[in-house]
């Protein structure tokens, strides 16, 4: 992962603003604890990557659900708006805003030491179960310090208050700007964009964490908003909302969906006990691996600690007397804890004041609940099985079947042992091995199919790249158990060539034989099944693997476009369109503002060509997607470049007195101007909103919907983002706009005769028809009226003077080509797999390796795998 260096840069404002003149070098002081944390910001939230990112958003949350936890807050709402800011909603007591006398004798509003002091903790009492030095629970001190904007509203004892932050600095005293009835707290914060290597939200991500938390804090209800994906249609967002009433019990069956299960009701055990809060649900199927979540305080333990400890011993033990006592063994009860967690998923999740954690990621609890824990199980498992002999014997006698089948495995891998398959004794004769002996530079690739496994064993460099060809699909280890999986060829191969072993006795990480494991599979659909058994089967039995961070999935290109002897391959959609700008651009004169007035020629304002106008599409793109977002809101171009022109950019561009702002009054000429042509009606002079004193227009589209321009749409991210472009660009913006090609020679040239190489071209791959290859013969100046129509004609120039190819399989590449794309590590990008979130992606395996088989293509499809960027 890579720091963003630029983290290192504290940039808190050398003096605060002083709207009010009260900021002085004594406020600036408080800062210096939010100092260290915008210095290391790492130490703080974990990284500035996209974990870091999403731990702002966990940050604030758990502040709200600590409001839920205290009985007070019932409702969460986060909302992600299209500049990535984030607003977290709760109606819980609302910070408190009293005035408070610090030790050195400066008073300020609680509020203000909430945000602005590390480790106020956010809480001025320990009495709650406030998570002490965790991953969490730094305080939302943290996310100010962290965030360009923070604004904080507070309704409490009848009022509304708002204080405004930036960079952990106050930029407004607290102040009370009305009345209400409502209680709660709202924070809207933008992540500072100079700190963070990531600043897009991940909706699944976010999600995940909070429909976990859900689970986790009964009745509570969280709703999460992606504002991003507006639909111009239908005005609605994506959007999930959580509630459990069953809490950790649904959470068992959200993970058990699909599955075949021992008993219809998941087990649960509830108690208080020396001042614990401990919830264990359970539930079991009839697969074969084991999933339990541990959770302290919210926190998912990923490493486990005394509660997990406290609940395995209790349940084996318990399940080995309900045994006995039923008389389901012939000998002594001798059922080992892997045997009675097969087919296990469970959830355990305590709550305590005080945690203590350890471990490097702090996954780990540490303090000593482990016999508080047993006892439960002990006591409530055993009462239940006791009242429910049947579902007891169905439990009882799969943990039997374990023992016999783990057996059976036994003496299957000693057999195998012994004929030297499983270990480096005899490498498999599929395997093209490298010569290079150090494990840290070696390569394998797991390539799909005999004939790409020819390919890439032509194309690598032996020196360190070994090549193991994998013929058609995998086994699928979800569905198979231990013994079968090792009578598979495919997969016994793998594991020898790997070197590590399998298993809980013979597996050791430490002697993998290659640093880097990369699978290169198609990219079709076949290819992403193949890839994800291969996935389940790491996930599954060498999960440490992806942990070290040793599994990578290849990147073979998507396309390759050709211009005679000029050739380049482009990784997705994006670049492509990216590409097509800078190629088509090439030699293009665009004159710009070219108002015919009457005289001949007219006259321009200006011209753009070589890398200026290459700079300008790019920037144009730009401009044109924020345009895009903000049109879904408004639904006509003409309309949002009307309030483009008018360049309403500041609060003080709607308020005015008597008069309305000149600025608006020239909106709504504009606005009289085009009505005729779009059917407008009703297009009212500009109104005072008394509420809010701002000016707006208003009218009625063709279709009678109302529409306002007002502050509130010139305040929202897309319209904010769009003018920032506006201005960058005002000048080039000016339509209409000419196409001209500089002299003869710079015009492009026609596609190479001679290449016959040509299979699609790039109009009939973007599902366009195509049409016929006209070549540019003439060079007539072309006129469009708007940059949106510049843009198009641009793009459609590029498409048309390249042959383009889209790869769907390996086996479509040359030796040569797949060396230079895919597996050069100068030129090549590779995708890092990593387990972010083991509850999230235990479902996903087992949606994927479910039974069906049309979801699971459509998931895979859809999804893409949970892969992760990154540049190499
Ligand atoms: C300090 C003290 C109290 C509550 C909070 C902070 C609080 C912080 C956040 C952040 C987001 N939502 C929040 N809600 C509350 C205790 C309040 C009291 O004692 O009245």
């Amino acid at each position: 992962m890579s720091l963003n260096d630029r983290s290192l840069t504290p940039e808190i404002p050398a003096a605060a603003p002083s709207l009010q003149g009260t900021y002085t070098s004594d406020n600036i002081k408080v800062l210096e604890g939010l100092e260290a944390v915008r210095l290391r910001p790492a130490m703080y939230i974990g990284s500035t990557g996209e974990q870091g990112l999403h731990h702002l958003v966990y940050e604030v949350v758990d502040n709200s659900v600590d409001e839920a936890l205290a009985g007070y807050a019932k409702h969460v709402d986060v909302l992600v708006h299209v500049d990535n800011s984030v607003t977290v909603i709760d109606d819980g007591r609302g910070i408190p805003v009293d005035t408070k006398t610090l030790d050195n004798g400066e008073r300020m509003p609680a509020v203000q030491v909430v945000l602005t002091k590390l480790h106020a903790g956010g809480k001025f009492d320990a009495s709650t179960y406030k998570v002490s030095g965790g991953l969490h629970g730094v305080g939302v001190s943290c996310v100010n310090a962290l965030s360009e904007a923070f604004d904080v509203e507070i309704w409490r004892d009848g009022h509304t208050y708002e204080q405004d932050y930036s960079r952990g600095a106050p930029i407004s005293e607290l102040r009370e700007v009305g009345t209400s009835k409502r209680r709660g707290t709202k924070v809207h914060f933008l992540p500072d964009r100079s700190i963070f290597s990531v600043t897009e939200y991940n909706y699944d991500t976010l999600a995940q964490r909070l429909r976990e938390l859900a689970f986790l804090n009964k009745g509570l209800a969280i709703t999460l908003v992606d504002e991003r994906t507006l639909d111009p249609k239908t005005g609605e967002s994506k959007r999930s909302d959580f509630k459990y009433a069953g809490g950790i019990a649904e959470f068992i069956r959200h993970i058990n969906k699909g599955k075949a299960v021992l008993h219809e009701q998941p087990i649960v055990m509830e108690a208080i006990r020396d001042g614990v809060d401990m919830e264990i649900a359970l539930q079991y199927n009839d697969a074969y691996s084991e999933t339990v979540f541990t959770f302290a305080n919210n926190i998912n333990t990923v490493d486990g600690g005394s509660h997990l400890s406290g609940f395995r011993t209790g349940l084996t033990r318990t399940i080995n007397a309900a045994g006995q006592a039923l008389g389901l063994f012939k000998d002594a009860p001798n059922l080992s804890g892997d045997d009675v967690r097969e087919g296990l998923v469970a959830v355990v999740s305590v709550k305590l004041p005080q945690p203590q954690f350890e471990g490097q990621t702090k996954g780990k609890l540490n303090s000593d609940i482990a016999g508080t824990v047993q006892a439960l199980v002990n006591e409530k498992l055993g009462m239940f099985l006791e009242q429910n002999p049947a579902v007891a014997k169905r439990i009882i006698n799969k943990a039997i079947d374990a023992a016999r089948a783990r057996e059976a495995a036994r003496k299957a891998r000693d057999l195998t042992r012994r004929k030297g398959a499983l270990d480096g004794g005899g490498l498999p004769g599929k395997l093209s091995d490298c010569s290079e002996r150090n494990p840290d530079r070696c390569e394998l690739y797991l390539v799909e199919g005999e004939s790409a496994g020819g390919t890439s064993r032509q194309g690598r460099d032996r020196k360190f790249q070994a090549i193991l060809p994998l013929k058609g699909k995998i086994l699928n280890v979800e569905k198979a158990r231990y013994d079968k999986m090792l009578g598979h060829e495919e997969i016994r191969a793998m594991i020898t060539a790997l070197g590590c072993g399998i298993g809980k006795e013979d597996f050791d990480p430490s002697k993998l034989r290659y640093g880097k494991i990369i699978l290169m599979t198609d990219a079709d659909v076949d290819g992403s099944h193949i890839r994800t058994l291969l996935l389940t089967f790491f996930f599954r039995h060498m999960q440490e693997l992806i942990k070290r961070g040793h599994v990578y999935i290849a990147q073979p290109p998507l396309y390759r476009i050709k211009k005679g002897r000029f050739e380049q391959y482009i990784k997705d959609d994006h670049e492509f369109v990216d590409v097509m700008v800078k190629r088509a651009s090439e030699g293009m004169v665009v004159k710009y503002g070219s108002v015919p007035n009457g005289t001949e020629p007219p006259a321009p304002k200006g011209q753009l060509q070589g890398a200026a106008l290459t700079r300008f599409m790019g920037q144009l793109n730009e401009y044109l997607g924020f345009f895009e977002k903000v049109n879904r809101r408004i639904r006509n171009d003409e309309v949002i470049g009307l309030l483009a022109e008018a360049e309403l950019l500041r609060r003080a561009h709607f308020e005015g007195q008597g008069e309305p702002p000149a600025k608006l009054a020239a909106l709504h000429a504009g606005l009289q101007r085009i009505a005729p042509n779009y059917q407008f009606k009703a297009v009212s002079a500009p109104a005072l909103d008394e509420e809010h004193q701002t000016w707006s227009v208003s009218y009625l589209d063709a279709q009678g919907a109302p529409r306002k321009l007002d502050w509130k749409l010139a305040s929202t991210p897309e319209y904010r983002q769009m003018m920032g472009k506006y201005t960058q660009l005002r000048e080039q913006l000016q339509g209409p706009f000419t196409i001209e090609y500089a002299g003869k020679a710079a015009a492009p040239p026609e596609p190479d005769p001679e290449d016959t190489d040509t299979e699609t071209t790039g109009e009939a791959e973007a599902g366009r028809p195509a049409p016929k290859r006209q070549g540019r013969t003439s060079h007539e100046p072309v006129t469009k009226r708007t940059a949106a129509e510049l843009f198009e004609y641009v793009i459609d120039q590029g498409r048309r003077e390249y042959q383009v190819q889209r790869y769907k399989g390996l086996g479509e590449m040359t030796a040569p080509q797949l060396w230079e794309t895919t597996m050069d590590p100068a030129r090549r990008t590779l995708l890092s797999v990593r387990l972010e979130d083991i509850a999230e992606t235990e479902t996903i395996f087992t949606t994927l390796m479910g039974e069906d088989v049309e979801s699971r293509r459509k998931f895979i499809e859809d999804n893409a795998l949970d892969v992760k960027n990154l540049d190499i």
